[in-house]
């Protein structure tokens, strides 16, 4: 890069090629509690260690009002890769969100946990409770390898399996390793460590001195159930059975939800198939890609810095030319033709190897908490205390508790009931294949609410779906409070996107399992109007649908125009 171009780097990536291995002076700023917030700097660095500076916006009004400051706080985020749990671990993350966070706990869409409204001068007694049960918060922000999923579902399977220890693998690869010692030192007290004399190389072999250009993401999938959104990641791994054994993977590269209003060279993007790869070949493909990202990924503008857009610029072509030239030296093989055809929710029961089960419960965008006569946190403790079953997390924002015997059915089914919180077979269909981003009041970037807005949009959309017989179509409907797309909004049948006070943009056409990306079928939608004006859809889809046509494949195939026309037309 000539000097020039230097001079324009993004002021992050001076943040990281100060922070010697992300120390900054994060330590001092939380150790100082006259300090109720960060400073630019180590904002950045704090994102490497899993937590986000945020303030309580809900408060911001009346304190703005008043002439006061605002309200600090942070969330922070755990790396759970595949998203396992034990008992043990479960419940010490339900005893931080009492102690600790807003008493609640906040499954994401890349099946972690979140935790928000922790106090600075909580921080180090929080990272510390939670690395005490052995799991890690390094990494699950910041620019480098996030959570790396992979479905959940303990079906006895061996691809699954397989599946699974590779997605554990690719975590453990992908891990920093100067940057952990700075996370032991800051947070648990560690011996501190200097890398100053140290090459970058040996350091952080994977990612030297300045990380990567921006955030990563790694998804492992199955061909029939692409729980895991797999083509929205900057690298996926679809796998490929043989006479019922796992053989290798079709890799995938690119994908990306985000986009900036204002930007119209940001958009999001299907990962594309790259090759198949063998087994063995899983963590030099993982390496390579990342490696290739490192190095070519934009630091100038941080808006086009994922892998997304460096394979978008270049074309499929170039972008497999230059990994197996450069990046991974291994065969070239064509990806296998084996397509995406479904997606699972793991709802409800089902039987594991050796005769236990597992349980798959909805949880409502993802958030466990107590309200009213739904004692979903309350329950899911009861449960997991009493079983001592395993938790896993899913991508969809839901809970699997794992290892029970037939005998113990009963009795869970018992405490379910007790506590208020429904089956999932109970469910209307729109709500088990729902999701929203946090967005109002704990995420910065949000420009509308979508957490606490969606259910009321659910409601309507049971009670049209229910008018016009449909109740049973399993539609996905995904809400965001931005563009930045944190439920992958763009990849469901009905997408709504935060646009500007109570609006939305309303997007359509897209598919239940992950595999096509919706268009925008009416901008600036006021929240009262997206149900009305999609009843026009429903009604159309219902007298035109072909045999089983999935709402989705019926939009995509009477096109944008139609779509339009439906939604528009005054009300
Ligand atoms: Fe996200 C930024 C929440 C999954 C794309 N995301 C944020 C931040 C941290 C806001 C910020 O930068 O200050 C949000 C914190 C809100 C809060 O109060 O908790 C946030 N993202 C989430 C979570 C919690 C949403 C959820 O409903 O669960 C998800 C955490 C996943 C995890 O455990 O790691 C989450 N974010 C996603 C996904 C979905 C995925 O990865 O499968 C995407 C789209 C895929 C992608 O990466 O393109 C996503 N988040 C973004 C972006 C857009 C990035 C871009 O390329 O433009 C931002 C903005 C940014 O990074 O600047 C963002
Ligand atoms: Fe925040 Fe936007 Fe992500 Fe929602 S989509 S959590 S509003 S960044």
């Amino acid at each position: 890069m000539s000097e020039s171009n230097e001079l324009k780097l993004s002021p992050v990536e001076a943040h990281k090629a100060e922070s010697r291995y992300l120390r900054g002076t994060l330590a001092e700023e939380f150790a100082d509690p006259a300090l109720d917030h960060l400073s630019e700097a180590n904002k950045s660095l704090i994102k490497f260690h899993g937590s986000y500076q945020q303030e309580d916006r809900d408060a911001r009004k009346n304190r703005s009002k008043a002439g006061v400051g605002k309200v600090y706080m942070f969330m922070i985020r755990l790396k759970l890769p595949g998203g396992k749990l034990t008992a043990e671990q479960y419940l010490a993350m339900d005893d931080i969100a009492g102690q600790y966070a807003n008493g609640s706990l906040r499954i994401t869409t890349r099946q972690s946990f979140q935790f928000h409204g922790v106090l600075k001068n909580n921080m180090k007694a929080t990272m510390a409770a939670i690395n005490a049960t052995l799991i890690t918060t390094l990494g699950a922000c910041g620019d480098i390898n996030r959570n790396v999923i992979s479905c959940p579902a303990p079906l006895p399977d061996p691809t699954r399996r397989q599946m699974m220890a590779d997605c554990e693998a690719v975590a453990a690869h992908l891990a920093p390793r100067a940057g952990q010692q700075t996370y032991h030192e800051i947070w648990l007290n560690g011996q501190p460590q200097s890398f100053d004399n140290v090459p970058p190389e040996v350091a952080e072999p994977i990612y030297g001195k300045t990380y990567l250009p921006r955030k990563f993401k790694v998804a492992f999938a199955l061909p029939h159930d692409n729980c895991t959104d797999i083509l929205a990641n900057c690298l996926g791994f679809l796998a490929i059975t043989e006479n019922g054994q796992p053989v290798g993977y079709n890799l995938y590269a690119g994908g990306g939800q985000g986009q900036t209003n204002s930007k119209p060279d940001t958009y999001p993007l299907l990962a594309q198939p790259i090759g198949f790869i063998e087994l063995g070949e899983v963590l030099p493909a993982a390496e390579g890609i990342i490696k290739l990202f490192r190095d070519h990924g934009n630091r100038v503008d941080r808006k086009r810095a994922r892998l997304k857009y460096v394979l978008n610029d270049w074309g499929l072509e170039k972008f497999r030319e230059v990994f197996y030239r450069d990046y991974f030296p291994h065969p070239r093989r064509e990806p296998r033709p084996v397509p995406i055809t479904g997606l699972d929710l793991h709802h409800g029961w089902h039987r594991m190897a050796g005769d236990r089960f597992f349980l798959g419960l909805s949880v409502e965008n993802g958030r466990i908490k107590d309200e009213g006569k739904l004692r979903m946190r309350s329950g899911l403790r009861a449960i997991v205390a009493q079983y001592r079953c395993e938790v896993r997390l899913t991508p969809q924002q839901d809970i699997l508790l794992c290892g029970f015997t037939a005998a113990d059915r009963p009795g869970v089914e018992a405490l379910l009931q007790e506590y208020g919180i429904p089956r999932p077979e109970t469910l209307s269909q729109v709500q088990r294949w729902s999701m929203a981003c946090p967005a109002i009041p704990t995420c910065p970037l949000a420009i509308t609410e979508s957490e606490r807005a969606l259910p009321a949009v659910v409601d309507q959309l049971e009670a049209v779906l229910r008018d016009l017989d449909l109740a049973d179509e399993p539609i996905s409907v995904r809400m965001t409070g931005c563009p930045n797309g944190c439920a992958r909004p763009y990849q469901s049948e009905i997408g709504l996107v935060g646009r500007s006070g109570t609006k939305y943009t309303i997007y359509m056409g897209g598919d239940a399992f992950g595999r096509r990306l919706n268009a925008e079928v009416l901008d600036g939608v006021p929240i009262e109007q997206i149900v009305p004006r999609l009843a026009r859809v429903f009604a159309a889809f219902k007298a035109e649908r072909t045999n089983g046509e999935p709402l989705g494949d019926y939009c995509a195939r009477v096109g944008l125009e139609k779509l339009k026309q439906l939604v528009s037309s005054p009300l």
